[in-house]
Parts: structure tokens; C-alpha cells; sequence
């Protein structure tokens, strides 16, 4: 059993009033909150390291250079990937999304297929249309029915020897459905195309194997998994890194330049030109080892409770509308209550202290597929709490009230 007042009392950002009211946070598909750990690898960072990488002879450089290696080696190590230099660091999933798409508005050739599913957020929709833009490959949608679940049988039928990329995500941020990977990268192997998956709401969730999955490119951001922002990480087969374009050049991404020829530096340097969020970097190795410290199976299983519950007390309210009904579900639930904006009831939520967000989540499409305007969203981490649950259905039943 974990204890989540231990657990709490690591996270000084929870331990505030917001509005009079203690917080309750559940906007965590947005970022979660940083247990002491990763600040204090940051202001040590700071305080004591601070210095380039990967180029200096003096002492700091290479203590920074090996912090910064040793979170390489977390990382790695947590995806269960083959080889460290598979592990390319970004400012989190939406730079990783479109450095591999990037590359492969290069590599499509005019009448190539790509497929994103249905549930996207924008991060994984909009790079690929800008890749078959650029290449005039075709974008095509793998649909989800009503419950928001992925239409199996569609993908099948949408896969074909012209399809070169499956984009998808591994739990979805509007939804909390959690995708089939697994089989979706074998049925797309099958037919030779290589798959993504963002990984952005399943890093704080779920274990990550991209063996397992025989995922080709799988990617996560620092800031999800309670680490810092503006860091993020994306594991790519090797082969494949080795055939895809950079992404930007620079400093560090390069082997030789002359004005005539640039050779580029090999994997993973050829895709991290410039200085990079070193500090990021660093303390990204605290946030992977505080998750493995309590267990990533003790993280989901308590989750699970905690989103069993919100389902259970939400539905007493009436007039309450789940979207997402999947049972594979991860991390979030998102809602409506009769006719009334989502924006109003957060609104009225936050003024007690609760913190969730409201809207279409950066996944439009979703919100077209259900005709609604958006949702409210209540994501949950390992630090939340029933009673915090209870305040917000509390919270929703007094906006009901006010709003009726
Ligand atoms: N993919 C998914 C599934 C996401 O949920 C997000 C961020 C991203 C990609 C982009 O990640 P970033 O770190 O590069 O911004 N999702 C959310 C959200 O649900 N609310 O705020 C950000």
C-alpha cells in the first residue's frame, strides 16, 4: 500500500489555498505538479553544475554532461529500449512529433498514406497534415465510436502497402481512452509502415515497453511525468533514426562543416542541435526514478480507484454526461451536465478552489465527433485524493445549481 499523505507531503504546490479553499488540483493531463526531488535537481543544477555539454574539457562540463547522461540512461531504461543513442531529447511531445514528422515530409513520396486516429490532440494531427502538405501524401482518419474506442476494424480496412505512418496516441487527453497499441503497431507492420505513439497522457499512467509494443517511435514530455517543462523525450528504432532526416541544424547535431558539405554527428546528437534544457534534462532523471520508487503498478492501480470513483459519484449528479466511455480508460474523465457550458462550471469550480480544465483539450476533432463544444476535464495523478473527488462533485453540484 502507498501512502498518499507521504506522497502529498513531497509536493509543495499542492499544499496552498487557492480562493480561500485548499487546492485541489486535477489538471494534471496538463502538467502535474513536482515532488521535491525534481526542484531540488534543478536548484542544484544551478547552484552547483551549471555548464554546457558535451563540449567543454573543465570540470563542470563534465559533471553536467554526466547528469545530463545519466537521465538518457533513466529514460531508456524506463521505455526499455535497446540502446541509449535511441533516446533523442526534445522540449517535450509536440517538438518530438514534429521533428519525426519532419522528417518524413521528406521521406513520403505524393500518394503515400498517412493515419492518425480520430482522438488526437492538435500536436499529433497538425505536424503530419504539414508532412503530407509538403510531400503530398494523404492524411487518413482512423475513426472511434460513441464510447470513443477506435474503430478496429476501420484501421484494418484503412491499412494498405501505401500507408507509411500510423500516428496515434497511447491514452487519449480528451478521453482517457487507452488505444490498443500493441496490436495496431503488429497490424501495421504487416502491411510495412512504421507507427508513433504519443505517449503523453500515458507516461504518469502506465508502464512504457517499447519492445513490447514494438513501437517504432514512442514519445513522452518531462512535464506530464512530474518533471520540469520544456523537456521531453522521443525513443526511435535505431534504423530508423539512422534514415531520418534531421530536424534542425547547429552546434552538437553536426560531425564536420565546411561552406562546401556539413556530414551530421551521429545518433542521438544529429537531432538535439544547440544548447539544450539542460536543467530539464538533469532533473528528468529525478521525476522517471520518484515514479519507479513508488511503482508504476501501485501508480495504476490506485489510479484506477480514484477514476472508478469520480465515475461512481459523478454519475449521482443528474443530468451527468460522460464523453468517453471506453473500458479501457487512464487518467482522466471528461464531462458535461445538461446544456451548460463547460467554461461556466470551471469557472465556478476554480472560485472553490478546484482546478480542471475546460474546453476542447487541444483535440477540436473530438469535440466535432460528439457535436459538443467541449468538456470539463478532471485528470487525476497519484497525489490526488476520494476526498478530493468528493469536493468536486460537491463543486459541480453547486454549479448545477447556480447555473439552472
Ligand atoms: N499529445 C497528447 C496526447 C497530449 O495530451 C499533449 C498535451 C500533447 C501531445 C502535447 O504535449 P506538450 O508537452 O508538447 O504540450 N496535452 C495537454 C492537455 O491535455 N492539456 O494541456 C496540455
Amino acid at each position: 500500500m502507498i501512502s498518499i499523505e507521504k506522497i502529498r507531503a513531497q509536493f509543495p504546490a499542492l499544499n496552498q489555498k487557492v480562493h480561500g479553499h485548499p487546492l485541489v488540483y486535477l489538471d494534471n493531463g496538463a502538467t502535474t505538479h513536482k515532488p521535491q526531488q525534481v526542484i531540488d535537481a534543478i536548484s542544484h543544477y544551478y547552484s552547483i553544475q551549471n555548464s554546457n555539454i558535451h563540449r567543454g574539457v573543465h570540470y563542470l562540463s563534465q559533471q553536467a554532461t554526466d547528469a545530463y547522461e545519466a537521465s538518457r540512461e533513466t529514460v531508456r531504461k524506463h521505455f526499455n529500449a535497446t540502446h541509449l543513442h535511441e533516446i533523442i531529447f526534445t522540449k517535450g511531445n509536440t517538438e518530438a512529433i514534429n521533428l519525426v514528422a519532419n522528417g518524413y515530409s521528406k521521406l513520403l513520396n505524393k500518394g503515400e498514406e498517412v493515419l492518425v486516429s480520430a482522438m488526437e490532440h492538435h500536436s499529433n494531427i497538425v505536424p503530419w497534415q504539414m508532412a503530407c502538405q509538403n510531400s503530398g501524401a494523404i492524411l487518413k482518419v482512423i475513426p472511434m465510436d460513441k464510447d470513443g474506442v477506435l474503430d478496429m476494424d476501420a484501421y484494418k480496412n484503412l491499412l494498405n502497402s501505401k500507408t507509411k505512418m500510423v500516428a496515434v496516441n497511447h491514452i487519449s487527453n480528451a478521453l482517457g481512452t487507452i488505444n490498443p497499441v500493441k496490436e495496431m503497431c503488429t497490424l501495421a507492420h504487416q502491411v510495412g509502415a512504421k507507427v508513433l505513439i504519443d505517449g503523453a497522457q500515458a507516461g504518469p499512467h502506465c508502464f512504457i515497453d517499447v519492445k513490447e509494443i514494438d513501437a517504432d517511435y514512442y514519445c513522452i514530455s518531462g512535464h506530464k511525468v512530474y518533471g520540469p517543462t520544456g523537456i521531453g523525450a522521443l525513443y526511435g528504432k535505431e534504423e530508423l533514426l539512422r534514415e531520418l532526416p534531421p530536424y534542425q541544424g547547429g552546434g552538437e547535431m553536426i560531425a564536420t562543416v565546411s561552406f562546401e558539405k556539413t556530414t551530421y554527428a551521429d545518433l542521438p546528437h544529429k537531432f538535439e542541435a544547440g544548447t539544450p534544457n539542460i536543467a530539464g534534462g538533469v532533473a528528468l532523471k529525478y521525476a522517471i526514478d520518484w515514479i519507479n520508487e513508488i511503482g508504476i503498478d501501485n501508480i495504476q492501480k490506485y489510479e484506477k480507484e480514484l477514476l472508478d470513483y469520480a465515475h461512481q459519484q459523478l454519475a449521482t449528479i443528474e443530468g451527468m454526461r460522460f464523453i468517453g466511455q471506453a473500458k479501457e480508460k487512464a487518467g482522466a474523465v471528461s464531462f458535461l451536465v445538461n446544456d451548460i457550458h463547460p467554461y461556466d462550471i470551471g469557472m465556478i469550480l476554480d472560485k472553490l478552489g478546484i482546478a480542471v480544465r475546460t474546453g476542447h483539450h487541444c483535440a477540436q476533432p473530438v469535440m466535432d465527433a460528439f457535436e459538443i463544444p467541449g468538456t470539463i476535464r478532471a485528470s487525476f495523478a497519484v497525489y490526488n485524493t476520494k476526498e478530493e473527488i468528493d469536493r468536486l462533485v460537491e463543486g459541480v453540484k453547486k454549479a448545477k445549481s447556480m447555473l439552472e
